[in-house]
């Protein structure tokens, strides 16, 4: 079955309110992320991955390195992409967070502000286009870290995301100009949804379903 762009779980306009504007979700959603899907799909028979899970693909590419860069920086940011629209909503936002999640962040991480400092320090400091995350690691226990353009947690084998930020500069561009650690606050204040966040956390992270 080839990869499908996931439909968005709220309208383009839904996040305006919150530093999203509609152009933005267009674009990014309809454009960019749409165009990964394509040319992964273009990439199914040439590259032998018929039959195989994204999740499976991502971490193969990872692990092949530089010769497995053509697939990784289409098929991780089908996936990196899959997963940011679900950790946001018009319901996000707030210093609220479910009772196994804000656990989990004070033992592992010393509690919510850290965590958050250590985020948006993640997304600044990377240089270029990327991502940062919130990875339950390799050892069970919560991590902040950031990879470069189409890689993430999966492909690196640090472990698995359950909150991510694009730091492309089209994630940003139209709502926050050049100002990349204003996008990155405000992605931490007004738009995650963290009930989002924690049923990711009790399933172990995020799991598409999609097959190529
Ligand atoms: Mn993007």
């Amino acid at each position: 079955m080839p990869f499908t762009l996931p439909p968005l779980p709220y309208s383009t306009s839904a996040l305006a309110a919150q530093g999203m504007c509609q152009e933005t979700l267009e674009l990014h959603h309809g454009k960019h992320h749409n165009a990964y899907v394509t040319a992964l799909n273009g990439l199914v028979e040439s590259k032998g991955l018929a039959g195989k899970s994204l999740e499976t693909i991502v971490a193969e590419a990872g692990k092949a390195g530089a010769d497995g860069l053509p697939v990784l920086n289409q098929a991780g940011q089908h996936w990196n992409h899959a997963l940011f629209w679900q950790v946001m909503s018009p319901k996000g936002g707030g210093d609220k967070l479910p009772g196994n999640l804000a656990s989990k962040i004070d033992s592992d991480l010393g509690g919510l502000q850290a965590f958050k400092d250590a985020f948006k320090q993640a997304g600044v400091s990377q240089f270029g286009s990327g991502w940062a995350w919130l990875i339950i690691g390799s050892d069970g226990k919560l991590k902040v870290t950031k990879t470069p353009n189409g890689a993430n947690p999966i492909s690196t084998g640090e472990g698995t995301p359950i909150l991510g930020c694009d730091v492309w500069e089209h994630a940003y561009y139209l709502d926050f100009r050049n100002v990349r650690p204003n996008y990155l606050e405000n992605f931490l204040n007004k738009l995650v949804d963290w009930e989002v966040v924690g049923g990711l956390l009790d399933k172990g992270g995020l799991t598409t379903g999609q097959t190529a």
